[in-house]
């Protein structure tokens, strides 16, 4: 799975799934808090992932203010690039069906 830990990456990823017309489609990203709760990091590197803006989606579902990902607790341990978020991260249950996006070293 790839790693999202530039914003060259990030940006690189974005055009490729809107020039081959997958943008309502969700993939996952490496990364994983289930170790430590609010705290993610790459399994393939032990790094942190990149937290906040311009990476993490906002939430303005509720009526209150407008939160930023990750929002699932305990519930959601899992990283993706949400389809329905625009392609920025969310955090949501493993479980989840989501296509994948494998890195070549
Ligand atoms: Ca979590
Ligand atoms: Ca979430």
């Amino acid at each position: 799975m790839f790693n999202l830990d530039s914003l060259s990456i990030y940006s690189y990823i974005l055009d490729y799934l809107k020039v081959k017309g997958l943008s309502k489609y969700s993939f996952w990203t490496d990364g994983s808090d289930q170790v430590i709760e609010g705290h993610f990091f790459h399994t393939n590197t032990g790094n942190p992932v990149e937290m906040g803006t311009p990476f993490w989606a906002y939430d303005c579902t509720s009526q209150q203010e407008c939160q930023q990902e990750p929002l699932g607790g305990e519930q959601e341990n899992c990283v993706e690039l949400g389809g329905n978020r625009f392609h920025y991260l969310n955090d949501v249950s493993c479980n989840a069906y989501n296509y994948v996006i494998c890195q070549d070293y």
